[in-house]
C-alpha cells in the first residue's frame, strides 16, 4: 500500500526502471477506449467481430505458451517462509525483487506504460480499495476497464481514501528500434513471475499477458492481497459467487457459493430455475468481500465490475443469461472464429460449422483432432450487460447473507446437500472441500481428492492454517444464530455406470429452495452424522425425472466411505502443520465419533 502523495514518484520510479517510450494516464472514457481498440486493430492484435452479429466485440488470440494462470510461477513473498505456509510458492522478498528488477529493467522499451487507476468494490463501500496498475499491455487496459471501475473518477476518490495498492505489470517483451511486435508478446515460462509482497501490499507481475496473471485487480488484488488486508482488518476476501434468490411470494435471500475453478460458479450465479415462480439474480460470479456488521449478520459485496468467464461449454442451454450478456461489447480471448466473424467454441449451441479459424488462427474442420477453442477461452463482459444482474449489485452497504454453499466435484461419498451443525462445523466443511482429480494431464493421481479449502487454495495470500483460523475468528465476532449456515453441495455425484445422478444446471434451484426454506425454518430435515440433510421427500423434484433410486443414492451417507474420508482428512490436516486450528481437528474427531456411534 502506498499513500496518495507517493503516486507520482512511484510511477516515475517504475518508469525509470522499465524505460517505456512514454507514460499514458488512462481516463477510462468511451473515446479513449475506442482509440485503444482502433490501435489494437490497426496493429493486428485484435480482430473486430462482425458488427451485425456481435457489435462492439473483439477477439484476441494469445501466444500458445500463455493461456492460463500459472500457479507454479505465482509467489507469496512474505518476509518469512512460514507466513506463506505449505501451499504457496515462496521466495525471500529481497531476492525476488532483485531477480524481478533485473527483468523489469528496460522491459517496456519501445512501448507505452499505461497508468490504470481502478477501484475494487462499489464507490462508497467501506471495504472498497483502490489499485493503480502500470502495464505495457493495451489488452490489459481494455479488459481492466470492463472488470473494474477504472479511470479518472478513481483518482478523485484517492483524495479521500488516501491509500492505493501498487500493481506493476509488464509482458516482458521490450522492442528494440525497428523490431516488430508480436501479436501477443510475453516472456518464456521460466521468466514469468506473479509476485505478491503481503507486508507491503504490493503486486509485481512479469512475463504473462493472460487473465489472472495480468488483470491484477482480480486474483492478485481482490483475493491474495485482499485476503491479507482482510485478516488484519477483520473481514474476508473469498473466491465466491453471490446470488439473489426470490421465492414465489417475493421474499428475497442472498447466498454465497465457494466452488473451485471449473465447477460452474458463473452458471450457478445466473441460473434459470426449473421451479416455477423462483428467481435467481446475480450479484457476483467469482469474488466476494465479506464483513460482519454491528447487527451480527454477514454482508457481502462483489469487488468486480465484470465477468471473466470460461467460454467453452457456455450455451443457451447451460447458461442463457451469460449468452445474452455477451451479445455485444465483449472481449473474447482464445475462442474460435466462424467464417462470418462470429465466435464459436466447443459446447456452444447449434451444429458444428464445417470451417472455422481455431484459437491458433489456423484453419479448422470437424475432422481436426484438436479443439477449435482453447479449453480456457474466455469472455470479458461488463456485469451491467447481464440480463439478471440484481438492482442492488452495486449497493456499497452490501447484501445480507443467509447461506453459504461450498462444494466441488466429488463422484462418490459426498451427498447432494448437507447442512452445518454450527458455524465451526461449517468452517470444517469448507476446510475439507475439493475436487477429485480427473485429468491425467494435471497429475498421475487420478481419483485422489485435491483439497481446496473454500476454493481458496491458489488465492490465499498467507498460511492456509492461519486462513482457517481467521474463518473461526470471524465466527467469534457474532453468534451461530445470526451467522449463515454452511451447506456442502455436490452436483457431481455419479452412479456405478459413471453417469451423473443429478442433472444440475437449472435443477440446482431445487436444492436452493430447500436451503432458502431451511433458513426460514420450514424445510424438513433429519440429523445425520455428517450434518442436517433433507428427508427423502423434502426436496421439491416435481416435474423432473430422476433414475429410480437416484434420490436414495444422492442422499446416502455411506459410513465406510465417510470413515475413509476422515482418514484422508487426518493426513491432509497433518500436511498443514502446527498452524492447523485445534477447533477443526476437534470437528474432525466429532465427525468420526458420530459416524461410529450415532444411530440414525
Ligand atoms: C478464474 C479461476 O479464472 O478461478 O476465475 O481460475
Ligand atoms: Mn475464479
Amino acid at each position: 500500500m502506498k499513500s496518495f502523495n507517493e503516486l507520482n514518484s512511484w510511477v516515475k520510479d517504475m518508469a525509470v526502471l522499465c524505460s517505456p517510450d512514454q507514460i499514458y494516464w488512462c481516463d477510462g472514457s468511451e473515446e479513449e477506449n475506442e482509440q485503444f481498440l482502433r490501435e489494437l486493430t490497426a496493429t493486428g492484435k485484435t480482430i473486430p467481430l462482425n458488427p451485425e452479429k456481435r457489435p462492439g466485440s473483439y477477439a484476441f488470440f494469445s501466444d500458445p505458451s500463455d493461456v492460463a494462470r500459472v500457479e507454479d510461477r505465482t509467489f507469496i513473498s512474505s518476509r518469512f517462509k512460514e507466513d506463506a505456509g505449505p501451499t504457496n510458492n515462496w521466495i525471500e522478498p529481497t531476492i525476488l525483487k532483485e531477480t524481478m528488477m533485473g527483468l523489469y529493467r528496460g522491459s517496456m522499451r519501445g512501448r507505452t506504460m499505461y497508468v490504470i487507476p481502478f477501484m475494487m468494490g462499489p464507490f462508497g463501500s467501506p471495504l472498497s480499495k483502490i489499485g493503480i496498475q502500470l502495464t505495457d499491455s493495451l489488452y490489459v487496459v481494455v479488459n481492466m476497464r470492463i472488470m473494474t471501475r477504472m479511470g479518472r473518477q478513481v483518482l478523485d476518490k484517492l483524495n479521500d481514501l488516501k491509500w492505493f495498492i501498487p500493481c506493476l505489470h509488464s509482458v516482458g517483451y521490450p522492442l528494440l528500434p525497428g523490431q516488430t511486435d508480436l501479436p501477443w508478446p510475453s516472456a518464456p515460462i521460466e521468466k514469468k513471475y506473479i509476485a505478491h509482497f503481503p507486508e507491503e501490499k504490493l503486486i509485481w507481475s512479469y512475463g504473462s499477458g493472460y487473465g489472472g496473471n495480468a488483470l491484477l485487480g482480480k486474483k492478485c488484488l481482490a483475493l491474495r492481497i485482499a485476503s491479507v488486508i482482510a485478516r488484519e482488518e477483520n473481514w474476508m476476501a473469498e473466491h465466491m459467487l453471490i446470488l439473489k434468490l426470490t421465492n414465489p411470494e417475493g421474499k428475497v435471500k442472498y447466498i454465497l457459493g465457494a466452488f473451485p475453478s471449473a465447477c460452474g460458479k458463473t452458471n450457478l450465479s445466473m441460473l434459470v430455475p426449473t421451479l416455477p415462480g423462483w428467481k435467481v439474480e446475480t450479484i457476483g460470479d467469482d469474488i466476494a468481500w465479506l464483513w460482519i456488521k454491528e447487527d451480527g449478520h454477514l454482508y457481502a459485496i462483489n469487488p468486480e465490475a465484470g465477468f471473466f468467464g470460461v467460454a467453452k461449454g457456455t450455451s443457451y442451454e447451460s447458461n442463457p443469461n451469460a449468452m445474452m450478456s455477451i451479445r455485444k461489447n465483449t472481449i473474447f480471448t482464445n475462442v474460435a472464429l466462424t467464417d462470418d466473424l462470429d465466435v464459436w467454441w466447443e459446447g456452444i449451441d447449434g451444429p458444428t460449422p464445417n470451417h472455422l479459424k481455431d484459437w491458433k488462427q489456423e484453419d479448422w474442420t470437424p475432422e481436426k483432432k484438436t479443439p477449435a477453442a482453447h479449453p480456457n477461452s474466455r469472455f470479458t463482459v461488463s456485469a451491467k450487460q447481464c440480463p439478471v444482474i440484481a438492482d442492488e449489485w452495486e449497493n456499497p452497504e452490501g447484501v445480507m447473507i443467509s447461506a453459504i454453499l461450498v462444494g466441488g466435484r466429488r463422484p462418490t461419498t459426498i451427498p447432494l446437500v448437507h447442512e452445518s451443525l454450527s458455524f465451526n462445523h461449517g468452517v470444517f466443511m469448507g476446510s475439507m472441500m475439493g475436487s477429485e482429480i480427473t485429468a491425467a494431464s494435471i497429475s498421475n493421481q487420478i481419483g485422489v481428492v485435491r483439497r481446496d479449502p473454500f476454493a481458496m487454495l491458489p488465492f490465499i495470500g498467507y498460511h492456509v492454517g492461519d486462513y482457517l483460523k481467521h474463518w473461526l475468528d470471524m465466527g467469534k465476532l457474532s453468534n451461530d444464530a445470526l451467522l449463515p449456515k454452511i451447506y456442502y453441495v455436490n452436483w457431481f455425484r455419479k452412479d456405478e455406470e459413471g453417469d451423473f445422478l443429478w442433472p444440475g444446471f437449472g435443477h440446482n434451484s431445487r436444492v436452493l429452495k430447500w436451503i432458502f426454506e431451511r433458513s426460514e425454518g420450514t424445510a424438513k430435515a433429519k440429523v445425520t452424522p455428517i450434518g442436517n440433510m433433507p428427508t427423502m421427500d423434502a426436496l421439491d423434484i416435481r416435474g423432473m425425472s430422476l433414475k429410480p433410486g437416484a434420490m436414495e443414492s444422492l442422499l446416502e451417507v455411506n459410513t465406510n466411505a465417510w470413515l475413509e474420508e476422515v482418514a484422508s482428512l487426518k493426513v491432509y490436516y497433518q500436511s498443514i502443520g502446527s498452524k492447523m486450528p485445534q477447533e477443526l481437528m476437534d470437528e474432525l474427531e466429532k465427525l468420526e465419533t458420530r459416524l461410529k456411534f450415532m444411530t440414525v
